[in-house]
This record gives C-alpha cells, structure tokens and sequence, in this order.
C-alpha cells in the first residue's frame, strides 16, 4: 500500500476513507522527527496537510520519492509549490467549498465591529446596563467596502456587502471585469472606503500590503477586517494605528505568529478577535476534508489530482 505523511489534525471522516487505501503515518506522533524522517522518509509518496502546517522543509527534503500533497485548505502559502511542481509533485487544494463561510465570518466581525457586538454582550452580562445605556453604534448599512483580492471567497464578500446596500470597490493586480470599483493600489483602495477587508492569499507578494500608509489612507472611522492571512496585515503597524486613532478599529480572524496575539491587540475593546475560524463549521469542514480525500483518491486511480493548485496545473 502507498504510504502517506499525515500533518495535522484530520476529521475521523477523513481517516475513515483513507482507511484500507494509505498506509497513513502521523507525523506529530512521531517522538524523535528527525530520526523518523530518516528511516521512512524515502518510503513517503503522499503528503495531507494543511493551510497552517503546508509542507516544512525538513519534510520536503527527507521525501525523495514525494508524487502528491494533498492539503486541506485553499490557502497554501506554507507550501512551495513551485518546488514541488518542479518536482513534478502535484499540489492540491481545496477551493470554492468555502467561500460562503468565510464571507459569512467577514459579515460576522464587520458587524461585530460597527455595531460593538462583543462589548454590548460584556455590558449586559456584567450588570454594566443597570448603570447606563450602551453607546449608539455605527451602522453596516449602505457602506463603501474594499475588497483586497476580489477572487472566489472576495467575489462572495461582495455578494454579501450589495445585501446590505453597500457600495464595493475593490484591489487585485488585475481589474477583473466586474461592475465594482477597481483601485489600482490598496493606499488608493483604502482611501476611497469606510472597511477595508483583506481577503488575497499570504507569501511574499502580498506581505504587510496592509501597512502604515494604508491604514492612514484608511483614516479615524475606518475598519480594518482580515479574513486571508496574517501575513497581509503589518501587525505592528496596525496595533500603532488602532492606539492612535488613526483607524476606529478592526476585526481580526488570522495573525502573523498564530496561535499567539500580540497582547496589545487583546487589551483593546475597538477589536474583535477569532482564531482562525473562517472556515471552522461542520458542514464546511466536512465538504473540505471530502475534496481533500478525494483528490487523494483520484490521484491513486489515475494519477491525477481534482483541484490542483495553479502551479501544478499542467503536471
Ligand atoms: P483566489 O480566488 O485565488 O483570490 C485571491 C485574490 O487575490 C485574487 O483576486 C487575486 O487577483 C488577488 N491577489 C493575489 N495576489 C495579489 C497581490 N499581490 N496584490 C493584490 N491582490 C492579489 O483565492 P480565494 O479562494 O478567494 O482565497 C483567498 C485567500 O483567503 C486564501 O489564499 C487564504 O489565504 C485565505 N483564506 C482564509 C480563511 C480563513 O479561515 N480565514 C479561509 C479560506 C481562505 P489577482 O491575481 O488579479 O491579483
Ligand atoms: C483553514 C484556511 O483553517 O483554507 C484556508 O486557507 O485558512 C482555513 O480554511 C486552514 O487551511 C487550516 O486548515
């Protein structure tokens, strides 16, 4: 049987399908890596990982005879697909199954944001309320919003903005065609809007494309959501500008050293905080965990993967 590198947690779902199909080793289990990578590595023809773990190098070099990664998730910054490809390794991913969601968390923190959701939720839980009303918020009705990378899950963001009568604009490299506005820069994207929501992929193109100037642009009663990576947002610079006033304040479901959060993000009551949840329902967990696997499938009856990443695509 194929022997496949598991890294990460999967669903039971998952390991319930592969069963009988790989002979599956989990990397984390293994108590001395280095040593494990050594005597199996070469044995290692198919990798299922993830967003947040993609492939690391140490793997990537201890698997001479690699022929498929298979990640649960479509963001795959941490993992090299070019080298893979070069390889002749075929890279998937998994796509379009949750754009929905993801959009519905960008709606969930905009709203939590505007409307100051989990501090209402604080000043009733505490008695707050016997001593005073809760301030008036801001509405998320007939908004300007900037989409950063209007692609699959930006598309449905925007669907979701047009729902509450608000005017889209956008920034990717290309204009896509589309009835929105189109800005050419993000500081121009940033300027023209009320929220600023990040949804491009991580790596180094778009590294701290959120930054100083950006969030400037942005101004005192702007918000700032980021749905895609932490990568895309210069922390630093961000929790400066929400000290400052020079935004009102942000929604954050992704961070650049996840798990942890800078300390001062957390002390502020102008942001609201997940942990990297946009995607994190059954349901949608499960249509991703299916896709995973059956790319895994697929490749073993044919040696081909359903969705490929762009860069494996002519393998
Ligand atoms: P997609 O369809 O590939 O869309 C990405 C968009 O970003 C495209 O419009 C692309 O357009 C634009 N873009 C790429 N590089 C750019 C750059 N350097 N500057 C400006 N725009 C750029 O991807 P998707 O399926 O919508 O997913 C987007 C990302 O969301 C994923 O890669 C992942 O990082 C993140 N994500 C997060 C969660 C979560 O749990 N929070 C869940 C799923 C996905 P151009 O190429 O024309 O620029
Ligand atoms: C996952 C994501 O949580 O798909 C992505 O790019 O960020 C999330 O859906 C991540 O891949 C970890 O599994």
């Amino acid at each position: 049987m194929i022997e496949l590198l598991q890294i990460g947690n999967i669903t039971d779902r998952m390991a319930d399908t592969l069963e009988g199909r790989f002979t599956r080793h989990v990397l984390f289990e293994q108590t001395d890596r280095a040593a494990w990578l050594a005597e199996h590595g070469a044995r290692i023809e198919a990798v299922l990982t993830n967003g947040h773990y993609g492939v690391p190098e140490d793997v990537a070099d201890a698997t001479p005879n690699l022929k498929v990664v298979s990640s649960y998730g479509v963001g795959y910054d941490a993992i090299d697909a070019p080298a893979f490809a070069a390889r002749g390794i075929k890279v998937s991913h998994t796509p379009d199954v949750l754009n929905d969601e993801v959009a519905d968390t960008f709606v969930a923190l905009w709203l939590a944001v505007s409307r100051g959701i989990v501090s209402a939720d604080r000043h009733a839980r505490s008695g707050d309320w016997e001593n005073g009303e809760f301030p008036l918020t801001r509405s998320i009705q007939k908004r300007r919003v900037g989409i950063l990378g209007l692609g699959r899950i930006g598309e449905e963001i925007a669907n979701r903005v047009t729902c509450f009568r608000g005017d889209v604009h956008y920034h990717s490299r290309n204009p896509k065609g589309v009835a929105y506005t189109y800005h050419d820069r993000a500081e121009k994207l940033a300027a023209a809007v009320d929220v600023l929501v990040c949804i491009t992929p991580g790596g180094p193109s778009t590294r701290h494309l959120v930054n100083a100037e950006v969030l400037r642009a942005l101004g005192p009663e702007g918000i700032l959501i980021n749905v895609s990576r932490g990568s895309v947002v210069d922390e630093a610079a961000l929790v400066e500008a929400l000290k400052a006033g020079t935004i009102a304040g942000a929604g954050l479901d992704v961070f650049q050293a996840e798990p942890k959060i800078p300390a001062a993000l957390k002390a502020m009551d102008n942001v609201v905080l997940l942990p990297h949840v946009g995607s994190a329902t059954v349901e949608t967990r499960q249509a991703m965990g299916d896709l995973t696997v059956r790319n895994l499938l697929q490749w073993l009856e044919d040696g081909r993967v359903v969705t490929p990443v762009p860069e494996c695509r002519d393998l």
